[in-house]
């Protein structure tokens, strides 16, 4: 009897208070499933409302192992597309498939993309602190359990400015509520840290930074110029997408590399940046270009034109989504580097499988397929928040929205 696709549900949980979507794709081959990553943390219940709504009917008693048919097809069946919403859910989808594939091969999904081009993969951490001192003895840490590269920031993304914020005394009467940001005390602070951290760490380590697409175009560039003698490892999110065409001034003023990427949705958004060789690292969301189908192509794309891939890995990112990044991460010989939140304990119990971190490197079990899977009676004691994300609202000191 032919296989087909006999269920695709939506699993939604959250181990470590930020909301998952997980998509499992049932087939008429008892116990063969798979399961692939759909978070979009900030709209989690409308993609998984795509999930059951409009997936599920739509691939039940379609053939599983098609998947390059089925991402077309689910990608234009709702006519508009390359939206965050579907993407999610179909990465959901098309990871699964994947899954399902290296299970029936018997073989990890990486062996089915081509194989390992490295044993393992080299990630870098988040070093985050209020002070020069914290952001300083995280590093540190990292660095003595061996991790090579490290991202700074002062705070959250366009920092607290370190110990320079005065932004309380900024404000006019009468100001909105919830988070601010100063352009001006976060450029000069960047600075700052990176002069602190080379002083006392040398130039025998990597440093990265994310702007998170706070400031004016040509505010980046002057950023970019003076981090320059910091020799970061990357610059990320220097710019907003909807001002990318910058990057070409970038480009010509500064050597500082960048990156960029993971509010992409579309080709159309990531594509000249990389034909015209105006980035150095593509920072895409797996689930939100749609999956693994979709992130192999654009690999290839990046690798004809000397980009490397740098998969976006935060912690809203399931499990599943870290260990597609991961396979494709082993057989991309551009690959860069690969972002790594880590793993809390909860996680790993939700879900087994889960990657190791050993010395700045992260290992995959050799399991087929994707080798991880969700214990959905563990995930439903953790339930997702309704609640709205706060900090995506951020202000400039004259209550001006700002980018977040
Ligand atoms: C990064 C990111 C993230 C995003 C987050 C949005 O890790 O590079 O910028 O932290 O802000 O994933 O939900
Ligand atoms: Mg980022």
């Amino acid at each position: 009897m032919a296989l087909t696709i006999t269920d695709v549900r939506a699993i939604c949980t959250a181990p470590q208070g930020i909301p998952l979507v997980v998509v499992r794709v049932e087939t008429s081959d008892a116990g063969l499933y798979g399961v692939g990553c759909a978070t979009y943390t900030q709209r989690w219940m409308t993609v998984a409302c795509e999930i059951e709504h409009y997936m599920k009917p739509l691939l039940i008693g379609k053939d599983p192992t098609r998947i390059e048919d089925i991402w077309q097809t689910v990608t234009v069946s709702p006519y508009w597309r390359n939206g965050p919403v579907l993407n999610n859910a179909l990465s959901g989808v098309d990871e699964a498939l994947w899954d399902i594939a290296g299970k029936r091969a018997g073989l990890p999904v990486y062996e089915l993309l081509g194989g390992k081009v490295r044993e393992a993969v080299r990630v870098y951490r988040h070093a985050d602190g209020r002070t020069m001192q914290e952001v300083g003895d995280r590093v540190q840490a990292f660095m003595e359990d061996g991790v090579q590269v490290v991202r700074v920031q002062f705070g959250g993304y366009g920092g607290n400015g370190g110990e320079r914020q005065h932004l309380d005394n900024m404000k006019p009467d009468g100001a909105c509520p919830g988070a601010y940001y100063d352009p001006l005390t976060y450029q000069l602070s960047v600075v700052e840290l990176f002069a602190a951290m080379r002083e006392r760490f040398g130039y025998n380590l990597e440093l990265c930074h994310d702007v998170h697409e706070h400031l004016e175009p040509t505010e980046a560039i002057r950023l970019a110029k003076e981090l320059e003698p910091f020799r970061l490892f990357f610059l990320e999110d220097a710019l907003s997408p909807e001002q990318g065409a910058w990057f070409r001034q970038m480009r010509q003023q500064t050597c500082t590399p960048l990156a960029m990427g993971e509010l992409f949705n579309n080709p159309t958004e990531y594509l000249p940046l990389i034909q015209d060789r105006l980035i150095d690292y593509v920072r895409c969301h797996v689930s939100q270009i749609g999956g693994i189908t979709p992130a192999k192509k654009l690999a290839h794309v990046c690798e004809a034109f000397g980009v490397r891939t740098a998969w976006h890995g935060p912690g809203d990112v399931s499990p599943i989504g870290h260990v597609a990044n991961l396979h494709l991460d082993l057989s991309s010989w551009n690959f860069g580097i690969q972002e790594w939140a880590g793993l809390t304990p909860e996680l790993e119990d939700v879900f087994p499988g889960c990657p190791e971190l050993r010395r700045g490197y992260v290992y995959v079990n050799d399991k087929p397929g994707l080798g991880i899977d969700i214990d959905e009676k563990l995930a439903s004691k953790f339930p997702c928040s309704e609640a709205l994300p706060t900090w995506t609202n951020c202000r400039r000191p004259d209550g001006t929205l700002q980018r977040p």
